[in-house]
């Protein structure tokens, strides 16, 4: 079926957030007493936000935190996390990915954004995005995070096509999987060894353009 929406997850594939996740996450384990590693990072890449602290939680081994001490430690991580990215510029766009962005709107191809971040505005805005993108589905506008396919959904229904004329680009097993089980075809950006069950796996928007799109079945 012909392609006629694209619909991009955000950290790992327009930008590379996860560097200032993973400071603003490390700041809070080394407040709570324990280190937290570039490996353990990697467990946190698409997942959500108190998802995420979940996880923390037990690389270092806390348990019994309250709701309310739980929701205060987000809190403080995210205050963190925004002082990073709101000094942000439009040189951090990943290789590829504004030029790929504007062949699809030259080739009348709709664009949305599908992201678990709460703070997506503020990231495309810091690096001039906004315009690029026909619709913005984020972690305010989802109540389901990854692989649960919400954000593609929404996404879809958002620039009017249905599910199966649409393409994900995604990093993270999760995204992937959220695109499979909303019944999109997906781009896997990084390495074929986790994405294997992408249509596509490319290291990053500089190797795509339409014609390789269209390549896709
Ligand atoms: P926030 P994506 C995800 O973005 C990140 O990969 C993940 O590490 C983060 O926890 C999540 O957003 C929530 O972000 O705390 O800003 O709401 O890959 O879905 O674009
Ligand atoms: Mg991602």
């Amino acid at each position: 079926m012909e392609i006629k929406g694209c619909l991009f997850d955000l950290d790992g594939v327009i930008v590379d957030t996860a560097k200032y996740h993973y400071i603003a996450w490390r700041q809070l384990a080394q407040k709570l007493g324990f280190d937290f590693t570039e490996k353990d990072n990697e467990r946190l890449k698409g997942v959500s936000r108190m998802a995420s602290l979940e996880i923390l939680l037990e690389v270092g081994g806390i348990k019994g935190k309250s709701e309310e001490e739980k929701q205060a430690m987000a809190a403080e991580k995210n205050a963190n996390y925004v002082d990073l990215i709101s000094k942000m510029t439009p040189e951090e766009v990943l290789p590829g990915a504004t030029d790929f962005l504007k062949e699809l709107r030259k080739n009348g191809i709709k664009i949305s954004l599908g992201s678990a971040s709460k703070n997506a505005m503020t990231i495309l805005t810091r690096l001039g995005l906004v315009e690029l993108f026909d619709a913005i589905i984020d972690g305010t506008k989802v109540s389901k995070a990854k692989p649960d396919p919400e954000v593609f959904l929404k996404g879809a229904e958002a620039l009017g096509l249905k599910p199966e004329e649409c393409v994900v680009f995604e990093d993270a097993a999760a995204g992937l999987e959220a695109a499979i089980n909303g019944g999109m075809r997906c781009v896997g950006i990084g390495s074929p060894d986790v994405l294997h069950r992408a249509n596509m796996v490319v290291n990053g928007l500089h190797e795509m353009n339409v014609e390789k799109l269209n390549t896709i079945k």
